[in-house]
């Protein structure tokens, strides 16, 4: 056996460059294989396992902080670690080989090892205990395509660790010989001089090394900016909403008789229909949501049932359809923000596919939904057999584009949208009281939707031309109870004005508003709050979405010269 030239410093390094460079490339691997062939990927699991163990109030903060784009975040960063684990574990290895085997440069056989190595260490040990099972057996996607696919990811990472180590590692002994006078065979771990001109052969690294650090310090430096703005705006900002509640009643009664008027229509106001291409999407996936093919889809209906069957695609499309406008809307919505769209929707009633698979045990009280994403929720029994509850197989007339939740997703009015479960596989009847995935997270089992309103025009920090005739004009939603009325504030909540609504679509939908307003000169702190047909008035108090949807009035400032 060849003795060894490198310092286990060095032999680290070497390692370590090789494995991130094939860290890189099998993660990109795994990427493509879990977009292409239903491969396992990592970080989308390990996605989940964090947010699992995130508290609901610090994963809201987060989402607040970074905004819509913090899954995307989230997945940059854990494919990151990922690729730093798998430099590592080539740091590692290298060493190690080159202990035991006084050998600098691999051979792909120590690639097969160090990739059967890394696959029983991750099958056996690290997806167990992230809760995913042994070689995935609790994803969707299964045993086999997990075990496969980790395979596959890891026989690349280990030859192109392997590829990597002996180039570099060729590299750095021609520079070491070339820097010795002779170069012959003398060279060992005892040539101080050798090594060190070697290690100062390394130019990427102090480079690396610097920008590494600038990035984490502007990282940082942006995350305290943020935090010292939040609570500056925070402290300082706010209107008085501790007034405002001490005059609120919640409920009025008898509730008001909507003021539908005739309606103009203003420009910057939500189309009353959302487009599927406008519809906000919201899912937990880190990268991408599931492509399914429709004709090897199937519908199972199962659990405490009389008779389990499933439903493929085309019987599913066969039964008798329902159409409802319903307008639907995330937990995780801020007040005024931008996740509640509308819809013409159509699909099977749930309670006939129940019906189909005859009688109910006695005992049982939920539906559970799962989907394709390893995505669960569930909702009452009671809920389920509502009329309005629906597998829904078409959007504003088409099939469910694909982000939506084609083939077939449910839709249950008046409880958020987590509830309305995108890419179904199996619809199961059960005795427990089961928790879904968000569920897990922290977030309210019932979750009905919360009385909300929104202003949409004019923007918050308009400047608007004084005495030139305008709308204020939004959307208000209480999910299945209406909407009686909507009021305006240009004061801060002193005074209300009511607006114009539109006679909604159906009592599921949300209702647009307007207000005509020919303002003077001067600063205005706009509101909005809606009164639901029950009467219950918009909660005035200001929370955050976590854990049972947020509450608060939508405010803007508008300047009128
Ligand atoms: N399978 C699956 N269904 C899902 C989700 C998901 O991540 N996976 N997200 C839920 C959430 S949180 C919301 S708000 C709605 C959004 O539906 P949309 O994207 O059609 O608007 O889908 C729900 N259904
Ligand atoms: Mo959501």
């Amino acid at each position: 056996m060849r003795a060894s030239f490198f310092s286990p410093r060095q032999r680290f390094g070497v390692g370590f460059l090789a494995g991130l460079a094939a860290g890189v490339l099998a993660g990109l691997l795994m990427l493509l294989l879990s977009l292409t062939v239903n491969g396992v990927s990592l970080p989308e699991v390990f996605g989940a396992a964090i947010t699992n163990i995130m508290p609901a109030s610090t994963f809201d903060y987060l989402h607040e902080l970074i905004g819509v784009d913090a899954k995307r975040y989230l997945f940059v960063i854990i494919f990151v670690g990922q690729c730093v684990v798998f430099a590592l574990c080539g740091g590692s290895y290298a060493l190690l080989l080159g202990r035991i085997k006084r050998r600098d440069i691999l051979e792909w056989r120590d690639g097969v090892w160090l990739a059967a190595l890394l696959w029983l260490l991750c099958g056996l040990i690290l997806l167990p205990l992230i809760g995913a099972g042994f070689f995935g057996a609790q994803l969707h996607i299964g045993i086999w395509q997990t075990a496969i696919s980790l395979a596959v990811v890891g026989l690349c990472f280990g030859l192109l660790f392997v590829l990597t180590q002996s180039w570099l590692s060729r590299m750095r002994l021609q520079a070491q010989s070339e820097a010795d006078s002779s170069p012959s065979t003398t060279i060992n771990e005892l040539n101080k001089p050798a090594e060190a001109k070697a290690l100062s052969d390394l130019p990427a690294q102090p480079g690396r090394r610097s920008v590494l650090r600038a990035g984490v310090a502007i990282v940082a430096v942006g995350a305290l900016g943020t935090l010292a703005w939040r609570f500056i705006s925070g402290g300082f900002g706010g209107t008085s909403v501790a007034e405002q509640v001490q005059r609120f009643k919640s409920k009025i009664s008898p509730p008001p008789t909507p003021n539908y008027g005739p309606f103009q229509t203003v420009a910057q106001l939500s189309p009353e229909v959302t487009s599927n291409e406008q519809y906000y999407v919201v899912s937990k996936n880190l990268l991408s949501d599931p492509v399914v093919n429709a004709s090897g889809w199937q519908l199972k209906v199962y659990g405490q049932v009389e008779r389990p069957y499933s439903l493929t695609y085309a019987e599913l499309k066969a039964l008798p359809m329902k159409q409802q406008y319903e307008s639907m809307m995330c937990i995780s919505n801020e007040v005024g923000g931008p996740y509640m769209s509308n819809a013409l929707w159509e699909g099977v009633p749930l309670a006939d596919l129940l019906k189909q698979a005859g009688s109910i045990e006695p005992g049982a009280t939920k539906v559970v939904l799962h989907a394709t994403d390893d995505y669960s929720d569930s909702i009452h029994l009671a809920k389920a057999l509502e009329p309005t509850t629906l597998v829904a197989l078409h959007m504003n007339g088409v099939n469910l584009p694909t982000g939506h939740g084609y083939p077939a997703r449910l839709l249950v009015p008046g409880i958020y949208g987590m509830k309305h479960v995108k890419w179904i596989t199996g619809i199961e009847v059960v005795k427990e009281n089961y928790q879904g995935f968000w569920q897990m997270r922290g977030w309210s089992d019932d979750a009905p939707i919360r009385l909300t309103s929104r202003i949409d025009t004019p923007l918050s920090s308009a400047k608007l031309a004084a005495n030139k005739p305008t709308y204020i004009a939004g959307v208000a939603f209480s999910g299945n109870k209406e909407i009686s009325e909507v009021d305006v504030s240009l004061d801060g909540g002193q005074n209300w004005q009511r607006a114009v609504l539109k006679r909604p679509l159906s009592a599921l939908t949300w209702v647009l508003w307007e207000l005509p307003w020919q303002p003077h000169a001067g600063s205005y702190t706009v509101m909005v709050r809606a009164i639901d047909m029950e009467g219950n008035v918009q909660d005035p108090s200001e929370q955050p979405p976590a854990p049972i949807g947020s509450s608060g009035y939508h405010t803007i400032s508008v300047t009128v010269a």
